[in-house]
């Protein structure tokens, strides 16, 4: 049995929430007829290749594309001198553009990678053909490798993520035990197995897109602004995605040049990315440095935090990755100092890869309470239970809910924390050094609006309908089990369309809200259509239930008077009666974000109206304790996962099996962060050089360990209407800490620059 198997096991009946059904949308996977967006079969189109900079910073100079525009089957080669301007979007938190013009292709090189030209021909091998005989000239600037360069400067702290409660510098001094460390994370890249790409057709002033989509209203937005048709002019479909971890969440230069040229050629072109073109295309988790300072007393009780922050960012555009996000609300600690910086140096913008944030933030956080465990001599475990806050010690609100000490308790238990020797190096096996670690996580909870249509059918099944889509999180099935609770219907008798613009809005599937948002709107569009049903069934003049009873339940596809009044209705034989093919409702949940009807727009187009999970009278947030067992073979110095066990708490979970698959996704996903990812850049011509997967490492089946995960979550109806909170990103973020802490404890040495690799080890070998 695989480990990702592990929860197979435990069967359950229910298809309604909280039940543990196998994802309705998985059989038409494995069978290949799930139709992904560059599956679908557009006649008549054309296909591009992207040709890029080879350059990081500089001009193209000039572009000779005589010879390619001659080449067989060459229908069009775009440049930035052939290329007319498009206007320019507003940004995805809803800001209007700083100028009103956009070039998907300019002359100005801000990194390597910057694409620079468009060949489409009739077929792809043409289009890569006559990619080939272009002849580009360049002036070449001095560029920023990354942000050890000398040339690189850090810029002013950044005033929102500046944090001073307290008095740190006073308290460190003052403090009994004291530990200061550097951690650094490097740029870690979305590697989603599908390849971003997009088929673009026009018909007349109406553009259909076929794109993998985390967010096809705001996505739509962006291709209406930039072409300045109206935003119900744009149609974007993507009813499957191949992953997208953060990545494809916006449209991207690469969407519009296609779109552009799909308008220009009057016929319907297509574009899949290269895998090196993932690399330049969009950015990942930028480069980090964090600077830590812990200071406590003799028992372990914290005194002050002092953080100090570094990213990267690129040089025309900026990208926030919150370094403090976890540091300051994880533990109960009365002086806090954090600042953070961003350095601008020659690279694609950042953008987010899962748990953007909260996962460099834990990752230094949690090693250094590791590292102050050990200088204390308490188990780090136990220092951390003596420094859970009661409340959020940054908003000084109540927690919606926390179970950490439960997800502690739970995760000791089941992975036999108490077996281990807290001294480092001292358990082994053979020439095997074991090291057992663990860290903690967390992720807030973050909430928008959300709208979806329920259709109850002539023949009683049940339609779900929205623009959201299934990244493989499951989407399709707890919706499915949503409307399949209200009705109690089997999920046989449920539908799910999701996947396209035109349908009922969405917000983004990010951040981790999309489950808690639209299980809570299904549920009241489902409760709507059903009282509607049940009204009619009452009162209308042709229902044979008319007069029997004052209320009614909807069971098992049926209309049942409650007290046996009269025999139950099948739903489809009072739809025959009344005449109807349908009833129906459509729902949203502005007003319960506290916004209005004129708000929906920019609610489902724009991230303006995301609360943030202090915007209220909570704070909310998922939690999660990881712990890890590994063996380090210094001889070959390899780490070699055995087993982990993650328990976490994220209130209700709408489908177990689904969470805890999205919690292991989360593991893996952290495996791959601590011992193998990372974009190597090349100093001199500032490139990333594994800019490919036989370089560029993720983790495969045999690199996997098994995996426990366990729910401690209870309900929290703060954070949602059907009491779940976010798991999506949950399970990454402190496993590499995990990873990092446990080899401590193996071989007695810290490897606090990721990934954790074999030459760090080796000077790790030699310590006692
Ligand atoms: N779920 C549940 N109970 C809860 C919360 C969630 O059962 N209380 C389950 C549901 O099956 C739901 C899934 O977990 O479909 C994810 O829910 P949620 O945490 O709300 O996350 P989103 O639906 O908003 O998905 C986005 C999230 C993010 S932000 C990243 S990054 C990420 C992630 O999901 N990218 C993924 N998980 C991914 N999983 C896959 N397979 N592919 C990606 O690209
Ligand atoms: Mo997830 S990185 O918020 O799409």
């Amino acid at each position: 049995m695989s480990p990702l198997d592990s929860t197979l096991r435990r069967g359950d009946a229910s298809d309604g929430i909280g039940g543990r059904p196998p994802r309705i949308d998985g059989l038409a996977k494995i069978r290949g007829e799930a139709l992904y967006a560059l599956d679908q079969p557009v006649q008549g189109v054309a296909h591009a290749v992207l040709v890029t900079s080879t350059i990081a910073a500089g001009r193209v100079r000039s572009i000779h594309y005589e010879a390619a525009e001659s080449a067989p089957g060459v229908l069009l080669v775009l440049t930035p001198d052939n290329t007319p301007p498009l206007r320019a979007a507003s940004s995805w938190t809803g800001e209007a553009p700083a100028q009103p013009e956009f070039r998907a292709l300019e002359p100005e090189i801000h990194h390597a990678g910057q694409q620079i030209a468009l060949v489409v021909a009739e077929t792809l091998e043409q289009a890569t053909e006559a990619a080939l005989l272009l002849r580009i000239e360049y002036d070449t600037a001095p560029s920023i490798a990354d942000f050890d360069a000398p040339e690189a400067e850090a810029g002013e702290a950044l005033p929102p993520l500046s944090i001073e409660r307290g008095d740190a510098a006073s308290a460190l001094a003052a403090s009994l035990i004291r530990i200061e460390a550097e951690y650094r994370t490097p740029r870690d890249y979305n590697m989603p197995i599908e390849p971003h790409g997009l088929i673009a057709r026009w018909e007349g002033e109406t553009l259909t897109v076929w794109e993998p989509s985390q967010w096809l209203d705001g996505m739509a937005r962006s291709y209406a602004e930039w072409f300045g048709i109206p935003f119900e002019n744009v149609r974007l479909v993507s009813p499957f995605i191949g992953g997208g971890f953060g990545s494809k969440a916006l449209a991207l230069p690469h969407g519009a040049i296609t779109a552009q040229a799909a308008r220009l050629l009057g016929r319907p072109v297509k574009l899949a990315l290269t895998r090196p073109q993932t690399f330049t295309a969009f950015g990942g988790r930028p480069a980090t440095r964090q600077v830590l300072e812990l200071g406590a007393d003799q028992d372990g009780r914290l005194l002050a935090i002092r953080h100090r922050g570094w990213q990267e960012t690129s040089r025309e555009g900026i990208w926030v990755e919150p370094l403090n996000a976890a540091t300051a609300l994880m533990y109960d600690v009365p002086h806090l100092s954090s600042r953070q910086h961003l350095v601008p140096v020659h690279t694609v913008t950042p953008s987010a890869k899962r748990a953007p944030g909260e996962n460099p933030s834990a990752f230094a956080l949690e090693c250094a309470m590791d590292e102050l465990a050990h200088a204390l001599g308490l188990d780090p475990l136990q220092l951390r239970l003596r420094n859970e806050p009661a409340r959020d010690p940054h908003s000084g609100k109540p927690w919606s809910s926390r179970s950490l000490r439960e997800a502690y308790q739970a995760g000791a238990d089941a992975f036999g924390w108490e077996r281990r020797d807290p001294r480092p190096g001292m358990m082994s096996e053979g020439r095997l050094r074991i090291g057992l670690g663990m860290a903690a996580g967390t992720y807030p909870v973050r909430r928008s609006a959300g709208e979806a249509m329920v259709r109850i059918m002539a023949d009683g099944s049940v339609e779900v309908a929205s623009s959201t889509s299934d990244m493989g999180t499951g989407a399709y099935t707890i919706l499915a089990q949503t409307a399949a609770s209200v009705f109690g219907l089997p999920l046989s008798r449920v539908r799910v369309v999701l996947g396209d613009s035109t349908l009922p809005r969405a917000p983004v599937s990010g951040g981790s809200q999309m489950a808690g948002l639209m299980t809570g709107a299904v549920d009241k569009a489902a409760r709507a259509a059903r009282d509607e049903l049940i009204g009619l069934a009452l009162s209308d003049a042709r229902s044979p239930l008319r007069g029997v009873a004052n209320t009614l339940a909807v069971i098992g596809g049926e209309l049942v008077p409650p007290r046996g009044e009269a025999a139950a209705l099948p739903i489809a034989a009072l739809l025959a009666a009344l005449g109807r093919d349908r009833v129906e409702a459509l729902r949203d949940t502005l007003a319960e974000n506290g916004l209005k009807p004129e708000d929906r727009y920019r609610a489902f187009t724009t991230i303006s109206t995301m609360r943030a999970p202090t915007d209220g009278d909570y704070s909310m947030h998922s939690w999660c304790a990881h712990f890890v067992e590994l063996a380090v073979d210094e001889d070959f110095g390899t780490i070699r996962l055995r087993r982990i066990v993650t328990a976490f708490d994220a209130g209700r979970l709408y489908n177990p099996r689904l969470a805890e698959s999205q919690i292991k996704g989360g593991i893996v996903m952290g495996i791959g962060q601590a011992l193998l990812e990372g974009g190597i850049v090349d100093r001199r011509h500032a490139r990333v050089l594994n800019n490919n997967l036989a370089d560029y490492l993720l983790p495969t089946q045999a690199d996997i360990p098994p995996i426990e995960v366990i729910s401690v979550g209870e309900p929290d109806r703060h954070a949602s209407v059907l009491g779940g909170k976010g798991v999506g990103e949950l399970g990454i973020v402190g496993l590499a800490a995990a990873i990092s802490n446990a080899v401590f404890h193996a071989t007695g040495r810290r490897l606090r620059s990721l990934p954790m690799d074999l030459a760090q080890l080796g000077s790790a070998g030699h310590h006692t």
